[in-house]
């Protein structure tokens, strides 16, 4: 494919225009086979986290593994993916470690990523059909079946951390990511992958309560915290609650300890901002006594309610309030 640096440059400045922090270009081609990086890494590891089964209850991640693997699959024509990245990082964590708190992840203290990403990719297809009017492309955030770190990495946004996280030089790991897979001939940006920065460093492996990052840096979901509390609908096993603490959604441990987060500047202010109804922060007595209507009203406009209200009370119940 002739690529046109020309288009690749205008459609970078758009993406920054329309409120990305990051943007990088990954080669569409099947992420299991494409050159230079070592895209092998990504498909074997992923067929062997299936095959070990720690994906736990999350059944959806064993379907359209071909499609997953083969993110051109998606969007017929598909040339290139247009990797987006945005902070969430926020520094407001005492009323969550005080006595009694309910401890929320940061990614869900603010407005529902989903949506606010969406909106901006979708904006940024608008102003892209300005330029380009054959464009042809789709959004995604989350909940496609697409390796979304995978070609974050692809596309020079970073790399992946000992805790499985991508990390991005300058940002940290509390970023949320989305792509526009399109018909675009963007000149990919495989030639600059980014070094390794863990080096040594494996204060993630000892900062996560229940071991459950393992050393390929994939995380088995069977004892991560985050995978019971946002996912999980069935009981909490006995050893996980035991190391829950004061969590009622999510976790940030194996991020919080990170270096290159520590050093992190705030992240978006849209996306950090509270929504409307938002009730946080809550007590654990708050949180076990939930009405529906109480879940209702806070997590409207949330990623918090992915998890049900029952599950909240469960999760609730579960902790030890620590
Ligand atoms: C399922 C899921 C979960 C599950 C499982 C998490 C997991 N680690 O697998 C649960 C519910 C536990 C979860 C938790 C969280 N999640 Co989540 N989750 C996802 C989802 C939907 C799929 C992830 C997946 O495919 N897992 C399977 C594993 C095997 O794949 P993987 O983690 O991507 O790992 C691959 C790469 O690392 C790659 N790889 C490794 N080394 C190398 C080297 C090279 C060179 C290359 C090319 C590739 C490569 O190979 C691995 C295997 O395929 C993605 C969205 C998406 N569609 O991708 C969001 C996503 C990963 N989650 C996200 C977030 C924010 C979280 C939490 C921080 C939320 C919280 N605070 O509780 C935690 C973090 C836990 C952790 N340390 O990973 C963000 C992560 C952003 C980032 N900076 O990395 C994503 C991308 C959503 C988004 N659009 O922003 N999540």
């Amino acid at each position: 494919m002739q690529f046109d640096d020309t288009l690749t440059t205008q459609v970078k400045a758009l993406a920054t225009q329309c409120g990305f922090a990051r943007v990088g270009i990954a080669p569409v081609v099947p992420v299991a086979s494409a050159e230079p990086i070592e895209h092998g890494e990504h498909m074997e590891k992923f067929r062997q986290w299936l095959a070990n089964g720690f994906h736990a209850g999350m059944a959806f991640m064993a379907d359209n593994v071909d499609k997953r693997l083969h993110p051109d699959k998606l969007v017929e024509g598909a040339s290139c993916v247009i990797c987006l990245a945005i902070s969430y990082m926020r520094n407001d964590d005492e009323p969550y470690e005080s006595p009694g708190a309910a401890y929320i992840a940061r990614y869900a203290r603010g407005r529902d990523y989903h949506k606010l990403l969406k909106k901006r990719a979708v904006k940024l297809c608008d102003r892209i059909r300005e330029i380009f009017p054959g464009f042809v492309g789709r959004c995604f955030v989350d909940t496609a079946p697409l390796p979304e770190r995978t070609l974050a990495v692809q596309s020079g946004l970073g790399w992946i951390g000992r805790n499985g996280m991508l990390i991005v030089p300058g940002l940290g790991n509390h970023v949320h990511l989305a792509e526009i897979v399109c018909n675009l001939p963007l000149q990919p940006d495989t030639a600059k992958p980014r070094p390794d920065g863990c080096g040594d460093c494996t204060a993630c492996i000892a900062a996560c309560p229940t071991g459950a990052i393992l050393p390929d840096k994939t995380i088995d979901c069977n004892r991560c915290i985050s995978y019971h509390t946002i996912e999980n609908r069935g009981e909490i096993p006995r050893e996980v609650q035991d190391k829950i603490g004061n969590r009622v959604f999510g976790c940030d441990a194996c991020q919080s300890i990170c270096p290159h987060t520590r050093n992190a500047p705030p992240g978006d202010e849209q996306l950090t901002a509270a929504p409307e109804n938002s009730a946080l922060p809550l007590t654990i007595e708050q949180i076990r006594n939930w009405t529906y209507d109480d879940w209702d009203l806070t997590t409207r406009g949330s990623a918090l309610r992915r998890a049900t209200h029952e599950m909240f009370i469960r999760n609730g119940r579960s902790t030890t309030g620590k």
